[in-house]
C-alpha cells in the first residue's frame, strides 16, 4: 500500500509536455545549492557573457558552459567547441554532481544511457528571454536533452516541428527538470521575457543547465 501511495505520489509530478518531452516536477530541488554553488565556481573560470547571434543580435541570456565541449554563437554561426573563446581555455569540466542528475533524469523519463559531454548554463536577468529555436547543432539527435530550472520562475514556450506551430506554455519552476527527445527532439520552444521575481537562493534570476549529448 504504501508502495502504491509512493508510486502515486511520484508519477504526479511527471507532467506530459508532449510526444517523447516530459517535466519532472521538483526533480532537483535537493541538489539545487549544490549546483548553484557549482555555477558560481564555473562562472569564476569562464564568465557569463552575452553572445552574438550569427544575425548580429546580442543575447538577452547570459551564457557560458562546463563540459568538454560547450555551445557558442558568433558571427560565423552556432557550434559546439572545446575551449571558450573569451579565455582561449577548455570549458570546466563537467562535475559527477551535474552528469549524475543529468543521467538520473532522462532515466526518469524513460531515456537509458544517457552521457552528456555538454552543459549549457543559460543565466536569465529580468527581462531576458530565448526566443523559439530547435536545438539541432547536437551531431547525435537520438539522444534526448535535460533541462534544469533554478531560481526566478519562467515561463517556458514548447511548439511543434513547424516554427509556425503555437507554442503552449509552461511555468518552470527551481528544481523542475524537462527532458526531451524521440518525436520531440526538434520541436521549437522558447522562454518568455523573465518577470520580476525573487528566489531566496539566486535573488532576481532564473538559471538553466541544458545537458546535451553533443558529439
Ligand atoms: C531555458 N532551454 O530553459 C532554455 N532547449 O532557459 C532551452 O532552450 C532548451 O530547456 C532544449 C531542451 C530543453 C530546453
Ligand atoms: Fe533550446
Amino acid at each position: 500500500m504504501t508502495g502504491d501511495l509512493l508510486a502515486g505520489l511520484m508519477t504526479a509530478s511527471v507532467e506530459d509536455l508532449a510526444d517523447g518531452a516530459v517535466l519532472l516536477r521538483g526533480f532537483a530541488v535537493a541538489e539545487a545549492p549544490a549546483l548553484l554553488a557549482e555555477i558560481t565556481a564555473i562562472a569564476e573560470a569562464a564568465p557569463f557573457r552575452h553572445l552574438i547571434t550569427p544575425g548580429g543580435f546580442r543575447m538577452s541570456v547570459a551564457m557560458t558552459n562546463c563540459g568538454a565541449v560547450g555551445w557558442i554563437s558568433d558571427r560565423r554561426g552556432y557550434r559546439y567547441g572545446a575551449d571558450d573563446p573569451e579565455t582561449g581555455c577548455p570549458w570546466p569540466a563537467m562535475s559527477p554532481l551535474f552528469r549524475d542528475l543529468a543521467g538520473r533524469a532522462a532515466q526518469a523519463a524513460g531515456f537509458s544511457g544517457f552521457a552528456p559531454e555538454a552543459c549549457l548554463i543559460n543565466r536569465y536577468a529580468p527581462g531576458a528571454r530565448l526566443t523559439l529555436h530547435q536545438d539541432r547543432d547536437e551531431g547525435n539527435l537520438s539522444h534526448p536533452i535535460v533541462s534544469v530550472s533554478l531560481g526566478v520562475p519562467a515561463t517556458f514556450l514548447f511548439g511543434g516541428l513547424d516554427r509556425k506551430d503555437k507554442p503552449r506554455r509552461f511555468r518552470v519552476d527551481h528544481g523542475d527538470v524537462a527532458v526531451w527527445g524521440g518525436p520531440s527532439r526538434l520541436a521549437f520552444h522558447g522562454v518568455d521575457a523573465l518577470k520580476q521575481g525573487h528566489h531566496d537562493l539566486t535573488g532576481q534570476l532564473r538559471y538553466n543547465l541544458t545537458f546535451r549529448k553533443a558529439l
